[in-house]
């Protein structure tokens, strides 16, 4: 009995030493430790020993049992030790890796250069106003000096909604709004950006939605120099300090004289594919606010006088950025929109 039981403490170290993690040793415990293990088994046939044989066998039973736990309690240390190293090593974080890069997105070049006329002319002492873009007949056209019936409702191709609803077609009704409620009195300066559309058909240069943004002082004393003046101003500023500007006369129902006006290109004036061998490039249309559209929005037009200017951003932006189709700005193709991003 006593070589049994020496031979299972050996049997039991060796399972012991080679035990790899902390379940297999759980294993090794039940199996020698256990109720149904050999020790126990052992301690079961002491009753067949001879009086003073049991007490001797007694305490070499405990002998190889504490033994057995022991070795099972110091193994256990070592192992639970490698368990929290190998996870530690695991979760380990590698601070010197290169991070994710967070994507940034690109301010849209139509709402960048509005914000860039905004700037301009907020620097002026102008205020931005605002209109609905569904708009009644009345503020997008008769009040502008286009009664029904009028041929010159033909320049600006129009959707309507019912025979007095429509959509803009261009930003000049917040004109009309806005001097209708200073109530006569000026004086009267602001800008007023926002979409319009008209029935034109898509090209390179144009599209039946596109931005505008509308210019209008009235005051006492104000002359078609102020406008050429601020305007000459306006494309410095966007387009480089040594631009031109040139007026051409033009025909607006709502201004009178009105002018189509060019900006000097910027191949020097000697001609080149932007500016179609012309040396100037139009961009927008101005004039002076005509009398009828005054007195329509309660203004005296023997005190009052003032100057209108409207112009489309994309072209601007054309014209700035070098774009050569104005349908870029609609179609949301990634490469194009991503060269306005200041952060790459
Ligand atoms: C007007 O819309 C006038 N309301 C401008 C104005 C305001 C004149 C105040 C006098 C006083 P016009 O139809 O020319 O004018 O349009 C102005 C600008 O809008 C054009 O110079 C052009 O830059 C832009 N534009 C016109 N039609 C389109 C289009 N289909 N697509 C893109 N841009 C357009």
């Amino acid at each position: 009995m006593e070589q049994q039981l020496n031979e299972l403490q050996s049997q039991a170290l060796e399972k012991i030493a080679a035990a790899a993690d902390l379940k297999e040793l759980n294993d090794i415990r039940v199996a020698y430790l256990g109720k149904k293990g050999p020790v126990t088994e052992v301690l079961k046939g002491m009753g067949k020993l001879s009086a003073e044989e049991r007490p001797k066998m007694g305490a070499l039973v405990n002998v190889v049992r504490e033994t057995i736990a022991n070795a099972i309690e110091e193994k256990q240390t070592v192992l639970e030790a490698a368990a929290i190293e190998q996870q530690l090593a695991l979760e380990t974080v590698d601070v010197t890796l290169p991070g994710s890069p967070v994507k940034i997105g690109a301010q849209h070049p139509l709402t960048r250069i509005t914000e860039e006329i905004e700037d301009l002319f907020i620097g002026m002492g102008y205020t931005v106003a605002e209109g609905p873009e569904v708009e009644q007949d009345y503020y997008n056209f008769e009040a502008l000096n286009l009664p029904k019936g009028h041929p010159a409702r033909d320049m600006q191709d129009t959707f309507y909604i019912t025979p007095e609803l429509l959509m803009r077609t261009h930003t000049s009704p917040v004109q009309v709004r806005t001097m209708q409620k200073h109530g006569g009195r000026g004086p009267v300066k602001i800008i007023c950006p926002g979409k319009v559309y008209r029935r034109d058909s898509d090209d390179a240069t144009h599209s039946h939605q596109f931005t505008q943004i509308e210019g209008l002082v009235v005051g006492e004393n104000i002359r078609m120099s102020d406008l050429k003046g601020t305007l000459d101003v306006f494309a410095k500023k966007m387009f480089g300090a040594d631009r031109e500007i040139r007026l051409r006369p033009s025909f607006f129902p709502f201004t009178e004289p009105s002018v189509e006006v060019d900006v000097s290109c910027m191949c020097g004036g000697k001609g080149c594919s932007i500016c179609k061998g012309t040396g100037w490039i139009e961009v927008l249309g101005a004039g002076m606010v005509h009398p009828n559209v005054l007195e329509m929005a309660g203004f005296d037009s023997t005190k009052y006088t003032g100057f209108a200017f409207g112009m489309g951003q994309e072209r601007i932006a054309m014209l700035k950025y070098g774009i050569d189709d104005i349908r870029h700005f609609y179609t949301n193709d990634l490469r194009f929109l991503k060269q306005f991003s200041v952060h790459e």
